[in-house]
């Protein structure tokens, strides 16, 4: 029996986050589109540079807020319910999230939508690392307050369906879909309360004329303190796709259970007292905190270098259930031509580079070469725009069938399409990363650097600006094959072929009673990621107040 015909109403929830999850995507990945075409001066003269500005903020809301959020939501519906074997506990409570986290991305995107409609009489050109001194209209950070309220509130209905099942259930270890799901949603509490406190008690009340002003140091480690973990938030439903699903697709089953619950314990654990990596730049914090962050980002390495080896070795397990033989010959018996299992593949590949420049990133002293530069988007774009969302786009050629009674249409646009996003990516990616290393800013509509020559690693910006005009225009293509896919899908009729896809997940090669029932302790573990917390961040902010942060007279701006 299919998932709709189980949990006909967690299927509905799941398809509405998935659907509007869709429809940022597509809105999002239009904007992306222009915004590359407009850095490669290919339409630049279509804009004024303020308006660049709000098509920028308007991709990065959507696709790195409002996509990542709605989609891991659904996808948490669909494996809470699923895993646990029972639907959520109160509906109306489930109504309530689903509106608030709906309506406020609505408002958000209608007052960027001001800087391009002269009727809407709203601003925000902020950017998706919306801190100050830049400064938006109220209905900006409100919206974005309500996304986050909203995913609260399925935080909570997830954690409402393992307590009810656990009243059941004493004695039995979590089923590892609802861990993964639980312990990222606890990384989401933790990190995002920075994120509410700019916004209440600052942003907000300064864009309302309420305060005079803010501290940028103060409001910018808050946000960075969100904006770092989040980035995890984004990876942990892809990981949770990799562990759970990404065996299955190869023909096998994953290697151990216990050792998936260790890295997400070490996420929740490690990724939020690392945020100052993102400000080594920043006056105001001292040298040697900003070192002592960047040694606890090398830690955050370890629970991605050791998915790479479990993943990739329950891959092999699965080619060799599948005929696979050899040192590397096994990956010809993996099935390239199935999108679920294909794009997992790709984003997990696209990764390792990804992955391979956050540690660059993180080196204090490489950093200055990099930050601010192109290259950053370029790492991103590696990480959330393709890990992240390749993961996203391939699992729902495998859940939508469930999710809605319908089969899979246009199966072979399906399987080319994860394909055409990898080599736009890999494409776009690259110049990026390139002109990034020639000192080619980022955020910025100008200063146009088409005079200058460059000795460092380009020919010229001619062949780079065609990299990320042909990259992103494949990147378009490829989101279209994707929709058209999932749309054509959606309009079938249910129940008139069958689904072909089998929704049972395997469990482990060695399960969690292998390992020890401490790993559940969910309380234990979320007690040790706040004590880091208050040391990690405890300690600077001390220091700002020392310097002056709240001493009268002092200037915030
Ligand atoms: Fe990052 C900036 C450091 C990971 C996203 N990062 C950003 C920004 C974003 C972002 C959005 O230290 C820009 C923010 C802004 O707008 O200013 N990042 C890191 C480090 C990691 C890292 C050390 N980042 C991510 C992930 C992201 C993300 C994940 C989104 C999802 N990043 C930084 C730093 C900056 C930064 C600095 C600031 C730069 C600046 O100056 O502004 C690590 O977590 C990476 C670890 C990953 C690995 C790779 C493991 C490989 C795996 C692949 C397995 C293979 C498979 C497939 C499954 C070590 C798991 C195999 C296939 C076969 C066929 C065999
Ligand atoms: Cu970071």
């Amino acid at each position: 029996m299919a998932f709709v015909d189980e949990h006909p109403f967690e299927a509905k929830i799941a398809r509405l986050n998935i659907a509007v999850a869709l429809v940022a995507v597509g809105i999002g990945g239009l904007f992306g589109l222009l915004q590359a075409w407009f850095r490669a001066d290919f339409v630049r003269s279509f804009f004024s540079p303020t308006q660049y500005y709000a098509i920028l903020t308007a991709h990065g809301v959507l696709m790195a807020l409002v996509f990542t959020t709605f989609f891991t939501v659904g996808l948490f519906t669909w494996g809470v319910t699923r895993s646990l074997g029972r639907g959520f506990h109160d509906r109306r409570v489930t109504w309530g999230w689903f509106t608030l986290m709906t309506l406020g991305p609505i408002l958000s995107f209608v007052s960027v939508l001001g800087e391009l409609v002269s009727w809407i009489p709203l601003h925000a050109t902020v950017l998706y690392t919306f801190y100050a001194p830049l400064e938006a209209s109220p209905t900006f950070y409100v919206g974005l307050a309500l996304l986050v309220v909203g995913s609260w509130g399925a935080g909570v209905d997830f954690l409402w369906s393992l307590y009810d099942w656990q009243q059941h259930n004493p004695d039995t270890r979590i089923p590892l879909q609802t861990f993964m799901a639980v312990a990222t949603m606890l990384l989401w509490f933790l990190c995002s309360a920075g994120v509410a406190i700019e916004v209440v008690f600052f942003l907000l009340p300064w864009s309302l004329g309420w305060i005079p002003a803010v501290n940028p140091l103060l409001t910018r480690t808050l946000f960075w303190y969100f904006g770092h973990a989040v980035v995890y938030f984004w990876l942990l439903p892809a990981y949770f796709v990799w562990y759970s699903l990404l065996p299955k697709f190869s023909g096998g089953r994953l290697l151990s259970d216990s050792l998936a619950r260790v890295v997400f314990l070490l996420f929740l654990l490690l990724s939020t007292p690392v945020g100052l990596h993102h400000q080594f730049s920043d006056p105001g914090i001292s040298q040697g905190l900003k070192f002592v962050q960047m040694v606890s980002t090398y830690f955050i390495l370890l629970p991605s270098l050791m998915t790479a080896f479990t993943v990739v070795a329950s891959m092999e397990h699965g080619a060799r259930q599948r005929g696979g033989t050899g040192r590397l010959s096994w990956l010809r018996a993996l099935p390239w031509e199935n999108p679920a299992f294909s794009g997992c593949a790709l984003a997990g590949l696209i990764f390792a580079a990804g992955g391979f420049g956050g540690m660059v990133n993180a080196g204090l002293n490489i950093n200055a070469m990099i930050h601010n530069t192109i290259w950053v988007p370029g790492h991103f774009h590696l990480t959330v725009g393709t890990a992240v969302a390749l993961t996203f786009m391939a699992v729902t050629y495998w859940l939508l069938p469930q999710l809605t009674g319908k089969r899979l249409r246009h199966r072979t646009l399906a399987a080319v399409q994860p394909y055409l996003w990898f080599v736009g990516m890999v494409v776009m990616s690259n110049a990026m990363h390139r002109e990034g290393l020639a000192g080619v800013p980022r955020r910025t509509s100008l200063p146009q650097y088409s005079q200058v020559t460059f000795n460092l690693p380009i020919t010229g910006l001619g062949e780079t600006h065609l990299q990320l005009v042909g990259g992103a225009a494949l990147l378009f293509v490829s989101l279209c094959c994707f929709l058209v896919v999932v749309l054509q899908t959606w309009r079938g009729e249910r129940g008139a072929m069958p689904l072909a896809v089998n929704g049972h997940v395997p469990e482990p090669l060695s399960g969690a009673d292998a390992g020890p029932g401490i790993l559940d302790d969910f309380r234990l573990w979320f007690a040790i990621a706040v004590l880091l917390v208050v040391i990690a961040y405890g300690i600077p902010i001390a220091q700002m107040i020392q310097h002056g942060l709240f001493a009268p007279g002092s200037a915030p701006i």
